[in-house]
């Protein structure tokens, strides 16, 4: 039986090399960041990746075949109406024949079925505020206890109940290790008063926690997590999200719909501030999860 999945030939030939890949996700190009601060980041995280020695496997459902390293043509492609999908998406997705940005979940699950240990993203999705009523935690957290891969991000977005994320990593057995940090960085933010499973200084000893997770054959992701450079005033990322939660709440936006909807207003109604610092902790992930591919490779 032919293979659901398409791997591009560069990230082909540096599997079988043994050389060191990472895998991009693409809900952040479709749903996450606006045109063309889009495309113009994946090319940055791209590059980032490969400064740091190692190649870049973009992954994406274009025209309903999930692709693993696609190519700068295929990105703008895949901007013709797209879907966000995540896991319980692909099979909708393949039938119909769509275009799917790859969150997470999806990212990470393709990841794996190709062979990729390591990953980059800005923030992983978690447990939504108001989750006690709404019950919206991202499918993110339960895949990443499934899958075997080395996360970077720079923690969960404010967006989201950062303690009530925190205690579910926890439950679900997921270590969070705080790269040149003791505290869970909060994507804009660079502190969050939230400690870190451990802290971690070097990249070598990211590798060496995650060969002992292999040796007693966890299922669980690692998560690393980093500050990203630049940093926005808490007190003014907690006006804007207010409002973009009460804006939610005005339009009865739910589901899947949420993560995009909170993000498209940060990043398009709160100035560039956000926006840049959204982008620049995307690309910092990107060298550092190429970082941690090469080294491991
Ligand atoms: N966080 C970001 N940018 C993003 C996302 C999260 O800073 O673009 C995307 C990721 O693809 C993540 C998804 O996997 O949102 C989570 O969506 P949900 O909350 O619906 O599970
Ligand atoms: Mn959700």
């Amino acid at each position: 039986m032919d293979s659901l999945w398409r791997i591009g030939d560069e990230v082909k030939a540096a599997l079988e090399d043994g050389r060191g890949v990472v895998a991009l996700e693409t809900a952040v190009l479709t749903h996450g960041l606006p045109y063309p601060d889009n495309l113009e980041t994946m090319h940055r995280m791209a590059q980032a990746v490969r400064q740091a020695g190692a190649v870049p496997a973009v992954m994406g459902i274009l025209r309903g075949r999930p692709v693993v390293g696609l190519t700068p043509g295929d990105w703008e492609a895949l901007l013709d109406r797209p879907e966000k999908c995540s896991i319980r998406d692909i099979g909708l997705a393949v039938a119909r024949g769509v275009n799917g940005g790859t969150t997470v979940a999806l990212t990470a699950y393709m990841a794996h079925q190709v062979g990729i240990t390591v990953f980059a993203t800005g923030g992983i999705g978690g447990v939504h505020r108001g989750a006690e009523k709404t019950w919206d935690v991202s499918t993110d957290l339960y895949l990443l206890a499934q899958v075997p891969i080395t996360v970077v991000s720079a923690g969960a977005k404010s967006i989201l109940d950062l303690p009530k994320t925190a205690e579910f990593l926890e439950s679900l057995g997921i270590p969070v290790l705080g790269f040149q940090t003791d505290e869970l960085p909060g994507f804009y933010v660079r502190t969050t008063g939230l400690p870190v499973t451990g802290r971690v200084d070097q990249v070598s000893e990211v590798i060496a926690v995650r060969h002992a997770m292999n040796r007693a054959h966890l299922s669980q992701a690692l998560l690393v997590v980093q500050p990203g450079p630049e940093s926005v005033s808490p007190a003014l990322v907690d006006r804007l999200i207010d409002e973009a939660l009460h804006e939610a709440a005005m339009h009865g936006v739910r589901g899947k719909a949420t993560t995009p909807y909170l993000l498209g207003y940060l990043n398009e109604r709160a100035g560039d501030q956000l926006k840049a610092a959204n982008i620049a902790l995307l690309v910092a992930n990107a060298g550092l999860a190429g970082a941690i591919a090469a080294y491991h490779a």
